[in-house]
């Protein structure tokens, strides 16, 4: 328990008052109870002191330069740990900031919870003109997967626990709970405050998959001939690394890990198809989906990049009953927590379990082996200024002899040839723009990564990434944390090339021509690098990391290097109207 409030007395007759408590500490207080640890945020009217008060009761509170990123470090923190991640934030402009970070964490499954000082109600719901005035509850409530306002100190308890059971338990997700100013100086007796709070028991409960489900399920991946497993993040997040990779060598049958399930098996190990993904998907008859939707990212399980339509079957194990047929048609949906799944599937093999024809798995492993080879030459080229494959080439070096530390990475080129180039070793090792390919979640995940693992981080930037969250390098410094950030410079969005055909302005993706990203860090004291090929880039990296200290890798890349929309180009709608010959 933190301190409580006394009242002092300076008249002895009268009989002692009880100890008192406030809302201030009954919302400490119920975090800590249930573990929660740290706090991401940024202070403001009405949470200043609340922010105060928490890190004097020892918790860590992480302040950040803008809400978005402490919103994405409280998601990313959800994600590394299976607890929610909590971010902090004054109301209206602040909560409007931390919100996209609470839309993304929904979107992706993360659990966190963003909590928000918000206005007086009498003057919010009468619509009178209050300082920072919002309907923060109604305006959360469609981006979020649950939301609930506490109005009185003695619901604060009961407030966090179901905040934290609704981001944990099924799927998980975005909560917000909104904190209005005039609970937190509401007080109470510390004694009726004490018994407010609820420690929330098991709060991701295991949901066991039906025997049937089950049986169904490995019958028609006994009567597959090209057979193939999907880790997707779903998969990552519920640690059940062992059974996963149990699954994979037991049954032989070869997977594809999506970006962030990389690492969950070493991309090296010989059942991944990771570098023969086209063929692997297309050719399969049957795919065992574990922890990954059927949306975009896996061209909704039909079309060209699935083959012949109809020609395969899908097994997904999820732990939402109603992502099941989503896309197309899930042969035996399997709904529960993988962790039971997986187990229950694994058991269910048994003895006498077959392993899928030697034809196709060589078929992936030729293909891999030739995809392998092709792009090896990429890698090594020395030359200056450096294209995306040779810088990522040198990275994809260090992150092999460093396989602890964790890879944040997004950008449009520098996101989609690190996902394909940079192999991972260990589980949650890989953290990127996820389900909505958002740029801006770099430094936010960074710091959380940091902070919730103690393990280093390198972040593979793109300039224009980097630049929506760019001004946490201070947080960095600040903090002192151990995050390695390469910007892959190349002058602008996508390439650096692009010009204004009126001759006027910039051209819309071009940025300021060789800027030196890395002055920016050292305005803070930070460690700046400048390095212009993949030698340097190499040198400047080690070095970094071996300091522990915050630094940051400004790489010169080629402007002419990229391509549009990086390996997505296909989705960005074309004008109609021909120009005539
Ligand atoms: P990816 O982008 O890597 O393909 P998605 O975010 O699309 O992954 O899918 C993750 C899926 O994992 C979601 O459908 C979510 O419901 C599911 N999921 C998350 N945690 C669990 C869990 N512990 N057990 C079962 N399913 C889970
Ligand atoms: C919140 C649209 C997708 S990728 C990208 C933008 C602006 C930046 C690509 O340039 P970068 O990478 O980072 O320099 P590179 O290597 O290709 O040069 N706003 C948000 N999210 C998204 N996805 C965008 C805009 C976008
Ligand atoms: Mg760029």
């Amino acid at each position: 328990m933190t301190a409580l409030a006394k009242i002092v007395h300076t008249a002895p007759e009268i009989e002692a008052e009880p100890d008192l408590t406030d809302g201030f500490h009954l919302v400490i207080d119920a975090l800590k109870l249930n573990g929660i640890a740290t706090i991401y945020g940024v202070p403001g009217i009405p949470i200043t002191d609340l922010g105060r008060m928490a890190q004097a009761a020892g918790m860590r509170v992480v302040s950040f330069r803008h809400e978005q990123h402490a919103g994405n470090a409280a998601a990313i923190a959800g994600f590394l740990t299976q607890k929610p991640g909590i971010c902090l934030t004054v109301s209206a402009p602040g909560f409007l900031n931390g919100l996209t970070a609470l839309a993304n964490a929904t979107t992706n499954c993360f659990p966190m919870i963003l909590i928000s000082g918000s206005s007086e109600r009498e003057i919010v719901d009468l619509q009178q003109g209050d300082y920072e005035e919002m309907d923060q509850l109604a305006i959360a409530k469609p981006l979020c997967k649950a939301a609930f306002r506490v109005l009185h100190a003695a619901d604060i308890g009961i407030g966090v626990a179901r905040a934290i059971r609704a981001a944990c338990s099924g799927r998980p997700g975005g909560i917000y709970l909104d904190l209005p100013a005039k609970l937190f100086s509401q007080v109470m007796e510390a004694e009726a405050g004490r018994t407010s709070l609820v420690k929330v028991i098991d709060p991701a409960p295991a949901q066991r998959p039906a025997p049937e489900a089950i049986t169904r399920a490995l019958d028609v991946l006994k009567s597959a001939r090209r057979p193939l497993i999907v880790l997707g993040k779903g998969a990552a997040y519920a640690q059940a690394d062992d059974a996963i990779r149990a699954l994979v060598e037991t049954s032989g049958i070869p997977y594809v890990p999506m970006s962030m399930a990389k690492g969950l098996l070493p991309d090296t190990h010989p059942l991944s198809a990771g570098a023969a993904r086209s063929t692997a998907l297309k050719d399969s008859d049957v795919v065992l989906l574990i922890g990954a939707r059927l949306n975009w990212l896996l061209s909704h399980g039909k079309g060209k990049s699935w083959g012949e339509p109809g020609s395969t079957k899908f097994i997904q194990i999820d732990i939402e009953p109603r992502e099941m047929d989503s896309n197309v048609e899930i042969v035996a949906p399997v709904v529960g927590d993988i962790a039971s799944c997986v187990q229950a599937l694994l058991e269910g093999m048994g003895q006498g379990w077959q392993q899928p024809p030697a034809d196709w798995i060589d078929t992936l492993k030729t293909k891999r082996e030739a995809n392998i080879a092709k792009m090896a030459p990429k890698l090594m080229s020395n030359a200056s200024p450096m294209t995306f494959h040779a810088a990522l080439g040198a990275l994809r070096t260090i992150v092999k002899e460093r396989p602890d530390a964790i890879l944040v990475n997004e950008g449009a080129n520098t996101l989609d040839l690190a996902r394909g180039i940079i192999d991972m070793y260990q589980p949650r090792k890989r953290l990127d723009v996820g389900t909505w390919g958002i740029m801006g979640i770099g430094m936010g995940f960074a710091v959380a990564a940091a902070i919730e693992t103690g393990k280093p981080v390198l972040c593979v930037e793109g300039d224009s990434a980097f630049g929506f969250s760019g001004m946490e390098v201070e947080t960095i410094c600040r903090y002192g944390l151990p995050i390695c950030i390469v910007v892959f410079n190349n002058n602008g969005i996508y390439r650096g090339t692009d010009s204004d055909p009126t001759g006027r302005d910039p051209g819309t993706t071009v940025f300021v021509k060789d800027s030196r990203y890395d002055k920016m860090i050292e305005a803070f004291g930070g460690d700046g690098y400048h390095v212009t090929s993949p030698d340097e880039l190499t040198r400047a990296v080690n070095a970094a990391m071996d300091s522990g200290r915050p630094s940051l890798v400004n790489a010169v890349i080629d402007p002419a290097a990229g391509s549009e929309s990086g390996n997505i180009g296909s989705l960005n709608p074309q004008s109609g109207i021909k120009k005539k010959a």
